[in-house]
């Protein structure tokens, strides 16, 4: 049985020697988030880190041909090891903690076990998921998706980022899309992350466990009306997309308020972006979520409506795309109040997307949350402190140890 700290050195030291190692990559010094977008410089330095932390380790790693990473501690053909592991990426100027936790908490918690003497009777395998947030190439848990055949791999392939690289260049090569025999030999995926809300803090844990992820989507509002000049355009002849755009905003938050939803409009496209232009037309991306699939499917709908209503009025026109979803993800209940009930931790649902919401409809799955004191997450004021962190580590490594060897 795993005890605190079993190595020198305490474990939250141990951990921030290890975190110390990673923070400074693709950190921006102005806004001191993070600038890890997949397959780009400071993403591929931490892979080559993943790397150089499994060779440390003895694990071999292997790649999915999809971008994720899988680094393997046991026997190499036995198809019942358990995963755990997250995501390097991030979105624009993101916190330290969010993907990265799960990945550094795993390589530690894997030496815990070790220092113990636990010998697992079934793998233990640390992964690395590509492009979970979506932030280069617009579709998020990208990785995970590819590896259980929920998006095709034409789709995945030409994915485009601002610049015009395609995901298959940005890879070098097509992703290999669905992975049956691979996915096949997990028994079941733990991955740990640090909480993206203040539940923990209110709940006076450093540790919990995911019953839920509520259903969400990303759906891209693409406003067209007349471009023209902002001086001798009179009014009443302008067809502004801008103002039917902004209306759209505000009834998104209309809407989610009045359906104790969540409704985002964090990201836009102005074309052609001047000052004293009007716009010919403003692209907008509403990311909506909700506790039920009926909640969020009647808040998408009322957007649409309202957006469509203020279109006729601003003669403009506009088109709806749905870029993503995930349904309600429910963990499986059994291994969840097991987890809570070895780690003594409280279980909650949460609004954020994981790889492990895709994963769960393919395997048996759980996720550990860690406390952020700051509640704040896809922002530089992310937090955890070392000693929850540490917390993290050992509720991993006693999972792992639950899992492996029962
Ligand atoms: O957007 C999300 O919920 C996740 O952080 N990718
Ligand atoms: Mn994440
Ligand atoms: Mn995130």
């Amino acid at each position: 049985m795993l005890t605190d700290s079993v190595e020198e050195g305490s474990l939250p030291n141990r951990f921030r020697a290890l975190w110390d190692e990673i923070a400074p990559v693709g950190r921006d010094e102005g806004s001191g988030g993070y600038l890890r977008y997949a397959l780009t410089e400071p993403e591929l330095r931490l892979r080559e880190w993943f790397r150089g932390q499994a060779d440390r380790r003895g694990m071999p790693v292997t790649e999915d041909g999809n971008g994720n990473l899988f680094a393997r501690w046991g026997e190499p053909t036995a198809g019942d090891a358990v995963l755990t592991g997250s995501h390097f990426d991030s979105v624009p100027h993101g916190g330290a903690y969010d993907g990265p936790l799960g990945i550094v908490s795993a390589f530690l918690a894997v030496d815990e076990l070790r220092a113990a003497g636990v010998a697992p009777a079934r793998p233990v395998v640390v992964g690395a998921f590509v492009e979970e947030e979506g932030a280069r190439f617009g579709v998020p848990c990208l990785g995970s998706r590819l590896l259980a055949g929920e998006i095709t791999v034409d789709r995945a392939a030409g994915l485009r980022d601002a610049g015009g690289v395609s995901f298959a260049e940005a890879l070098g090569a097509r992703p290999a899309g669905a992975r049956p025999e691979l996915l096949g030999g997990f028994a079941a995926f733990v991955e740990l992350h640090v909480e993206q809300g203040r539940a923990m803090v209110d709940a006076d844990a450093p540790v919990g466990v995911a019953s839920a992820i509520w259903p969400h989507g990303r759906w891209r509002f693409e406003f067209t009306g007349e471009g023209n000049h902002a001086g001798t355009t009179r009014m009443a002849d302008r067809r502004d997309p801008m103002l039917t755009y902004a209306f759209t905003v505000l009834a998104a938050n209309k809407e989610a308020r009045l359906r104790g939803a969540h409704a985002t409009v964090g990201r836009v496209a102005v074309e052609p972006n001047a000052t004293n232009a009007i716009p010919s037309k403003v692209t907008g991306w509403l990311d909506a979520r909700a506790a039920e699939p009926q909640t969020l499917t009647g808040l998408v709908d009322a957007v649409r409506a309202k957006a469509a209503e203020r279109a006729r009025r601003d003669g403009t026109e506009v088109a709806l795309t749905e870029e993503s979803a995930t349904p309600l993800v429910a963990f499986d209940g059994g291994l969840a109040e097991r987890l809570a009930a070895l780690l003594d931790a409280p279980v909650l649902p949460t609004g954020a997307g994981h790889d492990a919401g895709v994963l769960a409809a393919h395997l048996p799955t759980a996720m550990l949350f860690v406390r952020n004191p700051t509640g704040v997450s896809h922002a530089p004021a992310e937090s955890a402190s070392d000693a929850d962190c540490a917390a993290g580590v050992t509720a991993l490594a006693r999972v792992l140890e639950e899992l492996t060897c029962r």
